[in-house]
């Protein structure tokens, strides 16, 4: 099963190219930018491309990312505002199960020299992307998790209340 599946993403990498993905995440970054989308922009069995947008009211653009278990998931973080990083910073921060949401908020106050990434709480947290401020951007590529609902984030002092959403590996 797993050999089939590498053949498969292998394939796919080689016949797709760049150039059919880039297209088709240009085709989306079009929509409406403060519409809430649900989806996630799926290039092709193998890889999952998403893009989620921060802005200067405090806000994501999506409140759920879905992608399949097994995926390579690449993540564009955009913050489409224009205020300072010490003010309106955001970041996308994926949390494992079972961590506290609320916690890792709160330690994240004190973290400003780790990017607003507890050091000790790191256990709890899948990935990250780095902090950015208006006109930023950062995008990571990490292997999706076990099935299962996570939480993501933003760990930005004060924003966890309005910042966070479901990321769904189905
Ligand atoms: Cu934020």
């Amino acid at each position: 099963m797993n050999k089939l599946v590498l053949v498969f993403a292998a394939a796919l990498a080689i016949s797709c190219g760049n150039n059919k993905k880039e297209e088709k995440s240009d085709m989306k970054i079009g929509a409406p930018v403060e519409q809430k989308t649900p989806a996630t922009e799926v290039v092709d069995d193998a890889v999952a491309t998403v893009t989620i947008t921060g802005n200067d009211q405090m806000k994501f653009n999506k409140d759920e990312i879905r992608v399949k278990a097994g995926q390579k998931v690449k993540l564009t973080l955009k913050h489409v505002g224009t205020m300072d990083i010490k003010v309106m910073g955001h970041n996308w921060v994926l949390l494992a199960q079972g961590a506290d949401v609320a916690a890792i908020g709160q330690a994240a106050v004190e973290a400003a020299d780790n990017d607003y990434i507890p050091a000790d709480m790191e256990d709890q947290i899948i990935v990250h992307t780095k902090m950015l401020g208006g006109g930023g951007s950062d995008t990571i590529e990490f292997e999706a998790p076990a099935p299962g609902t996570y939480t993501f984030m933003c760990t930005f002092p004060g924003h966890y209340a309005l910042m966070q959403g479901k990321f769904i590996v189905e």
